[in-house]
């Protein structure tokens, strides 16, 4: 059995076609990733950075051809195809560095002639699934860190986004990457969960929504332990202040809500903006976004492209429509067009805003995936705060303010992993941890100076080199009785 993977914006256009991989076919790309890595565990730490650096380099030369294929096979826009590439290329080197980096503690020893320090060993073989919405940058968060620990690596990218996962692991084998280290398995749920419960994959890392990772992660601890991150949806919001610099604020709102049309698990999907400053806001937001370009991703004027499928787009509408039953008022958007120039077969959904939104609506609490914005109107900033806070979902939130007490109280007090003053609630950097709070992760970070821990374990080393028995907590202390 196969599938065919096709452009969103030109159904018709078909990019490849990949085998839909069987529990065979993943017990088969495990062994031969456990292989592999019993040398790799062997390679040199700084040898194996010196190799993701080449990886960094090579998807550099290869950058305009891999994000033209990101903008063919997900839809984005090619300025976002090429930060997702960037992204990649960005993660490569920042992780190579880590190479040459700390790799643990040492610790003085209570006792003498005694050395104490730890030390990072791999899990073995990594299992991954990962989403299409970011098909190089993701693969990357996860690629870099797992291959740096020394791991063998078995991804089961999204079935939207076979070809841009072909294309990653083609760039770093190209690079010089071990032959066999890399597996790629393709298809839907069967490969997914016979990869998550392989007694030789040592860590399974999840990224997409709350019930497949809840789904993925019961699966891989009933027959674990082993090490299981996940980094599942967001509801993130933007909170506007009567004093913010109202310019900022509609040019955050319309990147934050309406860029990958609203398909990243960053994007602005709340707008929690002050009583004083709402009407225009919301005016200037709608005038911005009634001039927004639907069209074809490939091309560079389009600002929005099309959603990842018919299915998909019919989901989104079918929200919107049950907020305006629910009472929410529609200023833009809306609908679904399938007749967009140059994008025959293709499924837009227009950038839409709705006000009168509560926070108890279902659209102010469940995840969209669309370019869907909810204004919601809260004068009190605790209040605002305990409205971002109110969701399940704990990724990322931004506050726009002039005023740096304002700022710093919303930091504070905003529960999610990543917060933002005065810009969008997307645009994380590498060099900094990323994830988030309550239903969104389990705890671990990708990227920044951690990203490695879902990865490895710790090993820790005690040397006593005084000939002699030296015995912790004992010698050299005072018994009390
Ligand atoms: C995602 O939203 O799925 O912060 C990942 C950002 C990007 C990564 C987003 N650097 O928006």
């Amino acid at each position: 059995m196969s599938f065919e993977s096709t452009n969103p914006a030109r159904p018709a256009e078909v990019l490849g076609e990949y085998p839909e991989h069987t529990a065979d076919d993943v017990d088969r790309a495990v062994l031969a990733a456990a292989e592999a890595q019993r040398a790799w565990a062997r390679v040199p730490v700084p040898a194996r950075a010196d190799l993701i650096t080449a990886c960094g380099d090579e998807l550099a030369r290869r950058k305009r051809a891999l994000s033209e294929l990101v903008s063919r096979e997900c839809g984005k826009p090619i300025v976002e195809a090429g930060g997702d590439v960037q992204e990649a290329i960005d993660m490569a080197y920042f992780v190579a560095g880590q190479g040459r980096s700390p790799w643990g503690d040492t610790v003085p020893s209570e006792l003498g002639s005694k050395l104490a320090w730890t030390t990072r060993i791999p899990v073995g073989v990594v299992g991954m699934i990962t989403p299409w919405n970011f098909p190089v940058a993701i693969p990357s968060w996860k690629c870099f860190p797992a291959l740096l620990a020394g791991n063998g690596i078995v991804l089961k990218p999204s079935e939207h986004s076979p070809a841009c996962a072909e294309a990653f692991f083609d760039a770093c084998i190209a690079a010089g990457i071990p032959d066999g280290l890399l597996q790629l398995v393709h298809g839907y749920a069967e490969p997914a969960a016979a990869l998550a419960v392989h007694p030789a994959v040592g860590a399974i890392s999840f990224t997409g929504s709350v019930p497949t990772g809840r789904t993925v992660a019961a699966a891989a601890m009933a027959t674990g332990p082993r090490l299981v991150s996940l980094e599942l949806g967001g509801k993130n919001a933007m909170v506007v202040r009567d004093d913010a610099d109202l310019d900022l604020a509609v040019d955050g709102a319309i990147f934050g809500a309406f860029g990958t049309a609203g398909q990243r698990c960053t994007s602005t999907s709340r707008l929690l903006v002050h009583p004083a400053v709402a009407d225009e806001l919301v005016s200037r937001i709608v005038a911005r976004v009634e001039a927004l370009r639907l069209g074809d991703p490939l091309d560079a004027t389009t600002d929005v492209g099309p959603v990842i499928n018919r299915a998909s787009a019919e989901r989104i509408v079918a929200m919107v429509a049950a907020a305006v039953d629910d009472g929410a008022k529609l200023a833009a958007g809306g609908t679904l067009r399938d007749d967009v120039e140059g994008c025959a077969g293709a499924t837009f959904v227009t950038p839409t805003v709705l006000t009168g939104i509560k926070p108890s609506d279902r659209i102010a609490r469940e995840e969209v995936f669309g370019p869907v914005l909810s204004v919601l109107e809260v004068e009190d900033l605790d209040e605002a705060i305990d409205v971002v806070n109110s969701v399940e979902f704990g990724l990322s939130a931004a506050v726009y303010s002039r005023d740096i007490s304002t700022c710093l109280y919303a930091v504070e007090r905003i529960d999610t992993g990543i917060v933002y003053v005065n810009a969008p609630t997307i645009g994380a950097e590498i060099p900094l941890p990323f994830g988030g709070t309550k239903h969104t992760g389990n705890g671990f970070r990708e990227a920044g100076a951690r990203g490695i821990e879902q990865f490895s374990q710790v090993k820790t080393v005690y040397v006593d080199y005084s000939g002699r028995l030296q015995r912790a907590q004992i010698d050299n202390r005072e018994a009390t009785q």
